[in-house]
């Protein structure tokens, strides 16, 4: 299929990030209460991307700015922009699609990728107002399909994207991932406002893509498969000295957005080793699994300036973690909490409720491993059935119902109508959790 004609030739894009939904506050004055908006790596990966090939790229940043169509008309119109790229997870899709909409009522192309697009590109394309969904890693993809609608030549033979052609959806199969991560350019991170991050002290990187496991709820593997693919120390430490010198970010808050940034050990301690030599001082915290962490490790991540490890856990019932796919123990999970605590880092655990065989004990028994553990920090979040995923997938093996509200999608709604629960018993749980979380955080204030 050749996507029809653009008006003019050129080579301009917009991409645009909509805003999260009201979870998170997408207005600066919201923003610096919550510490949870950050620079959006995937739409700056990918105007890097472009622009190093010889494009104009415009970004409109709707996570720090309250989006106003009228801004995104004079954009499109003053720099006639005829193809916009747009990001979403599932919990903004609703919002994404709002503003596809709106840009393909100006007679722009419709590119959407991201979580998503990568597992949900059925519904995706039969959307009036998406033109192509792209599956996974997007840098490759979105060049082809550029070039392509440029040349006005068929896009079936680009890997990794959806389309529909007449009533059929086309899924042209997964792109090969980009092997070496070292050869893309750094994110753009001159195509926005970098002020409002760098003020909330939000900046973060990813130094690797993927993870090889499959947690049955998670989404990783339906943007990256089940491959991690890493960059190199030397490529990270590129990225943290652009922060020093560039935003003067030294001794500030950073994030590792990798799945696990401890997957990959002596990479770990090379980039641990130069940041220490750096003398960067940054105050970091990251993501991993409890079974690839030893106590040397978490040493020498303390002494490069790493504060707080965010671990999945999901649940304190031994039958659930086997059955979520997640290998690991509830003594897995003591000895991992011993060993952040000897290091003296915190022990940041995510746990979540509502599988579908659980049962209010089931919530129960997991709300008071957290109560049991007070030195550890928690997120307790409601299970969200991601496309892709196998309860989304599977639905009817594990006998549930889903309600398929997007912006519900969030962890704090509950979307699963389960045989073994009520909404009324997972709510009523939830509210015990945070409650505690209330009582906690008030203690430690007046101490
Ligand atoms: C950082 C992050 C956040 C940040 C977002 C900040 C930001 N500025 O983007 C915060 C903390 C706010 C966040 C919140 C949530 N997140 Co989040 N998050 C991530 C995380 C860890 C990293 C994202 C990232 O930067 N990746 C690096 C870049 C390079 O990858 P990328 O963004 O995917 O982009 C690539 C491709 O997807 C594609 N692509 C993306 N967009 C586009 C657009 C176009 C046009 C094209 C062509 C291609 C394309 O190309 C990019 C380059 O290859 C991912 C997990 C992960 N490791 O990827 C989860 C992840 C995206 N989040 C997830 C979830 C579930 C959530 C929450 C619901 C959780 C919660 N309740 O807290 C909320 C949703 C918020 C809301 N209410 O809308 C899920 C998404 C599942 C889904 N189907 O939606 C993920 C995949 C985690 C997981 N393993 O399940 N998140
Ligand atoms: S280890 Fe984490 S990132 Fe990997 S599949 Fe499980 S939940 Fe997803």
């Amino acid at each position: 299929m050749v996507l029809y004609p653009i008006k003019e030739k050129n080579k301009n894009i917009m991409f645009i990030i909509p805003p999260l939904t009201e979870l998170y506050p997408n207005s600066l004055d919201d923003a610096d209460e919550v510490d949870i908006v950050h620079p959006p790596l995937g739409v700056l990966y990918l105007s890097a991307y472009v622009k190093a090939k010889g494009y104009k790229s415009f970004i409109c940043d709707g996570l720090i700015k309250r989006i106003v169509l009228d801004e995104i008309r004079s954009i499109i119109n003053k720099n006639r922009i005829n193809i916009v790229g747009i990001t979403s997870m599932s919990a903004n899709y609703e919002k994404a699609l709002e503003l596809a909409a709106f840009v393909k009522n100006m007679g722009c192309i419709v590119i959407i990728g991201g979580a998503h697009a990568s597992s949900a590109y059925n519904k995706v394309v039969s959307s009036p107002y998406i033109d192509v969904a792209i599956i996974g890693e997007g840098e490759a993809p979105l060049m082809s399909l550029l070039n392509a609608i440029n040349q006005e030549q068929s896009i079936n033979n680009i890997q990794g994207i959806a389309f529909k052609e007449g009533d059929e959806i086309i899924f042209t199969g997964q792109a090969p991932r980009i092997r070496n991560l070292d050869s893309l350019p750094l994110p753009d991170y001159e195509g926005i406002d970098m002020e409002p991050y760098i003020a909330l002290q939000s900046l973060g990187l990813i130094s690797s893509r993927g993870c090889p496991n499959n947690c049955l709820f998670c989404s990783s593997k339906n943007i990256w498969g089940r491959q991690a693919i890493f960059r190199s120390a030397n490529s990270v430490i590129q990225e943290l000295d652009y922060f020093n010198e560039v935003f003067k970010y030294k001794g500030k808050e950073l994030i590792f957005y990798d799945d696990n940034l401890t997957l990959k050990k002596d990479r770990l301690f090379e980039i641990c080793d130069l940041m220490i030599e750096k003398d960067y001082q940054y105050r970091w915290k990251c993501m991993s699994r409890i079974d690839t962490i030893t106590s040397d490790m978490l040493i020498k991540m303390k002494q490069a300036g790493c504060y707080s490890i965010s671990f999945g856990i999901e649940s304190a019932n031994n039958e659930t973690l086997a059955r979520i796919n997640k290998n690991i123990t509830t003594n897995d999970i003591e000895k991992a909490i011993k060993i952040c605590s000897d290091a003296e880092i915190i022990f940041h655990g995510y746990f979540m409720i509502g599988f579908p065989w659980e049962t209010s004990n089931n919530f129960m028994e997991t709300i008071n491993f957290i109560r049991s553990h007070p030195e550890i920090e928690a997120s307790l979040s409601i299970l969200s059935p991601y496309p892709g995923t196998e309860f989304y997938d599977n639905r009817e093996k594990w006998d549930i119902e889903i309600e398929e509200e997007w912006d519900k999608f969030n962890h704090i709604s509950s979307v699963i109508k389960s045989k073994s629960y009520s909404s009324s018993d997972i709510y009523t749980a939830f509210s015990t959790y945070l409650l505690y979380e209330e009582r906690k955080n008030n203690n430690e204030t007046q101490k």
